[in-house]
């Protein structure tokens, strides 16, 4: 067989386990991962490549309706990977309650034309079990003689991850050669990978709508010791009420996000880490197309 080399968009609702599934194939921790919707708030590129072929995976924001703000640049990235990738592997996760859920992430593929692979992910949450012949008949009803493959990411199976792994290069196109370096696994820089590492933090520490209206921005990133990054990285809150709760009682919660922050950093970049953190106010940044931009949530203005 010759060559073969894509982009592989992976399309679902939010919290489907569209990023688990993503560091499971590439075997790195390559995007955030929580138990909360909307952790993943832009592309995020994960490459495995092997001598037959590259698959260059696209993780993407779960599918939301918006067309302003921050969910508003949501909905747009996750279209845009739809439109950027030369296929698209679709979750459909077993404990969404919703079928319109599901619906709205079918419909949304069937405008495009790219080959497509349906996975029903999650399938060791066994309660659910009888979801999965529903779901199976839902993607057939709309997409007749579709490929559906069952998965999880949480109690990965080898021989399944090849399985997979083989459905999606036989619909990738031929290519010369591979599309990146094969030592690479992700396009992201150093900086990005730290500054999602604190994000993910957060989404763990703090509930309600806090995690979902900060940002985080890397300062200075010092290399100069090989051994030891300096990260000094600033958490910008929405509301000014916010800024005390990412704090809490005597710095306790900030303390604990910049602990686990840094391990997490540690592990992925294989180096020690110093890790400063620092809590600010933008007021409203997500409604704000000029802040927006600044944090590299671009936006038509
Ligand atoms: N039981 C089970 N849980 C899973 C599986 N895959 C992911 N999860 C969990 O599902 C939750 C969401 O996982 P993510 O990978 O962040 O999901 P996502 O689709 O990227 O979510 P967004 O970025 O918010 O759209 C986390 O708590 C994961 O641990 C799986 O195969 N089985
Ligand atoms: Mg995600």
């Amino acid at each position: 067989m010759s060559y073969r080399a894509g982009f592989v968009g992976i399309i679902g609702q939010p919290n489907a386990g569209k990023s688990s599934l993503m560091n499971v194939f590439v075997k790195e921790k390559v995007s955030i991962v929580t138990a909360k919707p909307q952790t993943t708030r832009r592309r995020i590129m994960g490459v495995l490549s092997r001598p037959e072929a590259q698959v260059v995976f696209v993780d993407s924001p779960g599918i939301v309706k918006a067309s302003k703000g921050l969910n508003g640049f949501l909905a747009q990235e996750a279209k845009d990977v739809i439109e950027q990738s030369d296929m698209l592997l679709v979750v459909l996760s077993l404990d969404e309650r919703s079928p319109e859920a599901l619906s709205d992430v079918l419909n949304l593929v069937a405008e495009s034309k790219k080959p497509k692979v349906f996975m029903i992910h999650k399938v060791d949450l066994s309660q659910f079990e009888h979801r999965i012949s529903k779901i199976k008949d839902l993607v057939l009803e709309k997409f007749p003689g579709a490929l559906v493959l069952n998965f999880s990411s949480e109690k990965p199976d080898a021989e399944k991850t090849e399985q997979v792994f083989q459905e999606l290069i036989s619909r990738l196109p031929e290519s010369p050669e591979p599309l990146y370096d094969v030592e690479l696994f992700t396009m992201q820089t150093t900086r990005e990978l730290a500054a999602e590492m604190v994000r993910e933090q957060c989404f763990q520490e703090l509930h309600q709508e806090i995690p979902y209206s900060l940002a985080v921005q890397i300062g200075k990133y010092d290399e100069s010791d090989a051994r030891l990054h300096k990260i000094f990285a600033e958490i910008l809150v929405a509301k000014h009420n916010h800024k005390a709760i990412v704090i809490g009682k005597a710095g306790s919660v900030l303390k604990k996000i910049g602990t686990e922050a840094r391990k997490k950093m540690e592990d992925v970049l294989g180096v020690k880490v110093y890790l400063s953190l620092n809590v600010s106010v933008k007021e409203d940044w997500q409604e704000n197309p000029r802040l927006m931009k600044e944090l590299g949530y671009v936006v038509q203005e």
